[in-house]
């Protein structure tokens, strides 16, 4: 790990330490997860807060920075030879430690006993709300607090600092992203390329897989790869690949450095868009590429997932699916059911960027309260964007028998819903295009290199 400068870090943790002002700062780097049996684990992953500003990639680690004084203190034991049978010569902590920035390295049994001293001392210990329980149950030792008081017990102050700081990604983060996007592009090329109706979706799964691996690198999240489209997060990949379908691709890579690509694309399994598939293939992609236009410091993500709905609906009354006026529906909320998610998140060093500290904080702010209406609903990112931030850009079209059915039998917006046309859609599927974009000064930038996107380009990939 530690990509970056020993500098890097001592400046991350310095903007932090100051934003925070007094007392101490404890963050916790993940473990070891047991999968089956206790020496059977998960793939590694450490804590994203933990990497952005130590950049140690071990388990069994923890940190603290005391705000005051200035002392920064990485906790943990050193490998015996016992370890080292299993795993190898690893390099010490306090070597790892030194190279971004940090001289004193302590047991991880020393940890406590600082903390309580602290706490005796009436000092804050400001730390996040943790996700993995070995954390929780970690934190209830080193704290002597109760798990009940411990889940109100985080600091939101810690939250709001670090979600400021990450959220604005350097030069030197944005080539790395790029690098994750580059590997996903070219996980969703090998995909278009291994589509052949007849085989099993889990084929050309697997050519995600390769691709990823051959770059060192994982999946970003578990890969959506279905001709059912429709449904939203779908992790099954068992379906014959019929010819006539569409199939959806919302796939991305997360690199050695943790950063991550999530891109989706759609297409049709013969490698063809019949004319019925174009058309609302076509307003998706105008939907994607005006809302990625639009981005831009200053405007809430809120009236851009907003717009790009408005051109949905517009789009939908072209074709006959709607009538009546665009503006009632758009405040109605008529659209969630043809894009029942929201059009993008934060993208970092989690996919999600920083969803474990609260989407409330990290999205929202005071005075944007989350809509309760289907689709608006889910939109993880609303508040105003700023130069710097990066975010995905996933408008969606869905035809969900299940979801139009209900409506209908509630007789729900029937003024406006022409339900007898949209019998013609039931084995559509659905369509989304997501691309990751950095919001900057000069207008927005889609990372990496250009993905198969227009109907053209898709058809020309699939019969090369
Ligand atoms: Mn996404």
């Amino acid at each position: 790990m530690h990509l970056f400068s020993e500098n890097t870090y001592k400046n991350r943790r310095q903007t932090l330490s100051q934003a925070i002002g007094k007392g101490l700062i404890l963050l916790q780097g993940n473990d070891e997860a047991s999968m089956n049996y206790k020496d059977n684990t998960y793939r590694y992953r450490q804590d994203s807060t933990f990497v952005y500003y130590f950049g140690l990639n071990q388990p069994g680690l923890n940190a603290l920075i005391d705000t005051e004084s200035g002392e920064e203190i990485i906790f943990g034991n050193e490998f015996s030879i016992d370890d080292i049978i299993w795993v190898g010569q690893q390099a010490t902590i306090k070597e790892l430690a030194q190279s971004v920035g940090i001289t004193d390295t302590r047991a991880a049994n020393a940890l406590k006993p600082i903390l309580l001293k602290a706490q005796s001392q009436g000092r804050e210990i400001h730390f996040l709300p943790p996700y993995r329980t070995e954390n929780l149950l970690k934190l209830e030792f080193l704290l002597e607090q109760s798990i009940q008081d411990l889940s109100q017990g985080h600091s939101t102050k810690l939250i709001k600092s670090i979600v400021d700081q990450r959220s604005i990604k350097t030069s030197e983060e944005i080539a790395l992203m790029t690098e994750a996007v580059n590997v996903s592009r070219e996980m969703h090329i090998a995909a278009m390329k291994a589509t052949k109706p007849g085989k099993a979706e889990f084929e050309v799964v697997a050519e995600i897989y390769r691709v990823a691996k051959l770059h060192a690198s994982y999946l970003a999240y578990p890969a959506i790869f279905s001709i059912n489209g429709q449904i939203l997060h779908n992790h099954h990949h068992d379906n014959k690949l019929e010819s006539g379908r569409l199939l959806l691709n919302d796939s991305g890579a997360e690199t050695t450095s943790y950063y991550s690509g999530d891109i989706t694309r759609t297409f049709p399994v013969s490698g063809k868009f019949t004319e019925k598939q174009k058309e609302v293939y076509n307003i998706v992609l105008e939907m994607e590429e005006s809302a990625i236009g639009m981005l831009k410091a200053g405007l809430a993500y809120r009236d851009i997932h907003m717009a790009a709905n408005k051109l949905m609906l517009e789009q939908l009354k072209t074709l006959g699916l709607l009538t009546g006026d665009v503006n009632d529906m758009l405040e109605l909320g008529v659209g969630g059911l043809f894009m029942p998610h929201g059009l993008g998140h934060q993208i970092g060093l989690d996919v999600h960027d920083m969803e474990n500290l609260g989407e409330q904080f990290v999205g929202y702010r005071d005075g944007l309260e989350r809509s309760t209406q289907l689709g608006l609903k889910s939109l993880r990112f609303a508040r105003e964007i700023e130069n710097g931030m990066v975010l995905t850009v996933e408008p969606g079209m869905y035809f969900i028998p299940d979801l139009i059915e209900k409506w209908k039998a509630e007789d729900k917006f029937s003024e406006f819903i022409q339900y007898d046309k949209l019998k013609a859609y039931y084995d559509f599927g659905g369509i989304r295009i997501e691309d990751d974009v950095q919001v900057t000064e000069n207008g927005p930038v889609i990372l990496g290199e250009r993905i198969p996107k227009t109907v053209a380009e898709i058809e020309d990939i699939m019969q090369a």
